[in-house]
């Protein structure tokens, strides 16, 4: 199968590693505005990003051999050992306390403000609720049976597209799930657990790209991949999303971060605010395609959420489904060899329609 233009031209092939396992995450509810509701973040997005990339025939799909002790070595270099040990026994340990918690999902509900000063976080407690909440940011990111073993193959599924991607292929797309971008070293939240856009920028900078820029185009800020790379010169973070004075996740994400320490100027964020159309919005990406090209990047690292479409329930920006193929476009005038990361979007039945977009856009214009 191949990335078609019009019907003839036969472009090269964007290869798509999907997540076998990925159904095996599958939160019930999350805290809302108050109350507990359905998860938005529901194993059909997968399915619907799937279904389209076969009745369109764009790339191929191939799911990851990676080897169990590769990908530990992988995840290792982005999270911390006590929180991978935590997520790797947390379901075990959960069910444990009493048995009924087989039916329930674990979620936190005291948390401990480490940032702040007002209590501690080096030591890690025996009390699995005050485990959870060391780890976790909020209550919307169920943490349930399958949990460790879908975040596994979704970051197996960035390794691959890495390597697809060090081995000579212009793009690769990890079709990861759950997604990843808030995930930081030693903590998760916002629906993410594993940080697969940092694991596939840490192994191309491993592979012997000198330089990896990551280009975080979700509805929110990419908080945990920004934290993984705030002090580091070689990998530029760069993301567009909903202002945090009034958008998830609040706490980071305004334009006045810039790196730390050798990572100063290595960072750039580009808040927009609520309502923001696609014509405000792109001028924002030519901004993040000039952060990168003036980085002279080695590879491209794309962190997709499709929760800038105008029907999601979640967030606020505009875009329509055809803008998405603009947005591919002007992706590719980077002329950089790319990994794609599935993250947000959560307007379920577009979901898949708005993914291939931008995917058709970038293998059409390379
Ligand atoms: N109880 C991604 O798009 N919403 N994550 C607030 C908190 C969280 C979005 C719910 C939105 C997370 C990958
Ligand atoms: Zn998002």
């Amino acid at each position: 199968m191949l990335c078609v233009r019009g019907q003839h031209a036969k472009l090269p092939e964007m290869k798509t590693f999907h997540n076998p396992h990925h159904a095996l995450h599958q939160g019930r509810e999350e805290m809302f505005r108050g109350r507990m509701v359905p998860c938005h973040e529901v194993p059909a997005r997968l399915d619907f990003v799937l279904a389209e990339l076969q009745r369109r025939s764009q790339g191929s799909l191939h799911t990851p051999e990676i080897g169990e002790a590769e990908l530990d070595a992988a995840i290792a270099r982005v999270h911390s050992a006590r929180y991978t040990q935590f997520l790797a026994g947390a379901w075990d340990e959960w069910v444990a306390m009493d048995p009924a918690n087989a039916l329930r999902d674990a979620l936190p509900s005291v948390w401990p403000l480490g940032n702040r000063h007002a209590f501690r976080t080096d030591v890690l407690p025996q009390n699995f609720a005050a485990r959870l909440g060391l780890f976790a940011f909020d209550s919307g990111s169920p943490l349930t049976a399958g949990t460790w073993a879908a975040a596994r193959g979704g970051a197996a599924c960035a390794l691959a597209a890495a390597r697809e991607v060090l081995g000579g292929a212009r793009s690769a797309f990890a079709l990861t799930r759950p997604p990843g971008h808030h995930a930081g070293p030693d903590f998760f939240g916002g629906y993410c657990f594993l940080n697969n856009a940092a694991i596939a920028a840490q192994a191309l900078r491993d592979g012997g790209q000198q330089r990896v820029a990551v280009l975080d185009v979700d509805y929110h800020h990419g908080n945990g991949t920004q934290t993984i790379f705030y002090e580091s010169a070689d990998v530029l973070t760069v993301s567009i999303h909903g202002d945090p004075a009034t958008e998830y996740p609040f706490f980071l994400g305004h334009a006045d971060e810039h790196g730390a320490g050798a990572g100063e100027g290595f960072n750039l964020n580009l808040p927009l605010p609520r309502g923001t159309d696609f014509t405000t919005w792109r001028a924002a990406l030519a901004k993040a395609l000039d952060a990168v090209s003036a980085f002279d990047a080695d590879a491209l690292v794309v962190p997709m959420g499709l929760d800038t479409f105008e029907g999601d329930p979640i967030s606020g920006f505009t875009l329509r489904s055809a803008d998405y193929f603009a947005v591919g476009e002007a992706l590719a005038s980077a002329g950089l060899p790319t990994v794609f990361t599935f993250e947000g979007g959560y307007a379920v039945d577009a979901v898949g329609t708005n993914a291939v977009n931008l995917l058709e856009g970038f293998c059409r214009s390379i």
